[in-house]
């Protein structure tokens, strides 16, 4: 049977990037799956294949933000394991869905306020902040700082070729932070006199490298250069399982159109453009990560997540 409307409208707003930033895709991915689960009617075998049709549609949206693969396992493993257990009605697979989707929402929400509190603690009374794209995450750290009573000031990189800087500048300044925005080839030539850079996370390498919009490496590399702190805000959630078996994240690549209008490009058919969404900062360059389970240098990020999670995720994908 197709999906309802309301689902596919989902899978085309994070294509489109109507729905974007990793932790909101996550959830919103996640609750399509409900939106799928709830137009189901049929048997249960049928509505298992269903609902891992969902997943996959989901999956393949966007291929940098792991939280979007991880949010839909920890729904789809809790479901499978349900339904191999021997639970074998579909409004109780139903109700099962509806608990699991509700829980990574929770923790989701609630991770993202812990990451503020502690990474709150990590910014000082008269701080200038660099911040980069638009990362819910790193967002709330610097407004919790703020409210926290710290006086700080943070400059914004506009984020080309999406503009998501502007985003953050008006949530900051609307906040009554003051904010300027500049260009992103500005970041060097403001660097020293920037304390700490706050970013968030698209996936996390079991190496503690960090993916996250295309420029961030680039300014770790001045911040390391200027001796300015690197910090990155991210829930656990944000860790890649793959890398722990030597597989990389993928970088994604968006339509060129992204970069120059379609009839610069026609009046210039030898000029090849690229646009890369996202790009690694390698571990030597970040100085903290800050997770919902404490702060940790990025070597120790993989050892975090061993600890709290194990080596095997029950499966990796449980959609196929
Ligand atoms: C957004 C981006 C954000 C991370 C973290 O990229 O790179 O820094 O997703 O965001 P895009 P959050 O605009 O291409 O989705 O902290 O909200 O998860």
């Amino acid at each position: 049977m197709g999906y309802p409307d309301d689902f596919i409208r989902v899978v085309e707003d994070i294509k489109s990037m109507r729905i974007r930033g990793a932790a909101r895709i996550a959830r919103e991915a996640v609750s399509a799956l409900r939106v799928a689960s709830e137009g189901f009617s049929g048997g249960v075998e049928e509505y298992i294949d269903y609902i891992k049709g969902a997943a996959r549609m989901l999956v393949n949206t966007r291929p940098t933000a792991v939280s979007l693969p991880n949010g839909i396992r920890y729904v789809l493993n809790k479901l499978l394991s349900d339904y191999r257990s021997g639970l074998d009605s579909v409004e109780q697979l139903k109700d099962r869905l509806d608990r699991y989707v509700d829980e990574f929402i929770r923790i989701s929400v609630e991770a993202a306020e812990k990451i503020a509190v502690y990474g709150a603690r990590r910014i000082e009374d008269g701080d200038v902040l660099l911040t980069h794209c638009n990362s819910s995450v790193a967002i709330g750290v610097i407004k919790r700082a703020f409210d926290e009573g710290k006086s700080i000031k943070v400059f914004v990189t506009e984020t080309r070729p999406r503009y998501q800087g502007r985003l953050t500048a008006e949530a900051l300044s609307s906040h009554g932070i003051e904010t300027t925005l500049i260009v992103d080839s500005a970041a060097r030539y403001y660097m020293n006199e920037i304390d700490k850079v706050v970013v968030g996370a698209d996936a996390i390498a079991a190496n503690g490298a960090v993916v996250n919009k295309i420029g961030t490496s680039q300014i770790a590399l001045a911040a390391h250069e200027a001796r300015t702190s690197f910090m990155v805000a991210a829930e656990t959630y944000k860790f890649s399982p793959d890398t722990l078996f030597g597989r990389l994240i993928k970088i994604e690549e968006r339509e060129v159109e992204e970069v120059v209008p379609r009839e610069w490009l026609e009046k210039n058919p030898g000029v090849r453009v690229r646009n890369p969404a996202f790009d690694v900062t390698p571990p030597e360059y970040i100085d903290l990560i800050v997770t919902e389970l404490g702060v940790v240098s990025p070597s120790m990020f993989p050892l975090l997540i061993m600890e709290r999670y194990g080596l095997v995720y029950s499966e990796l994908e449980p959609w196929e």
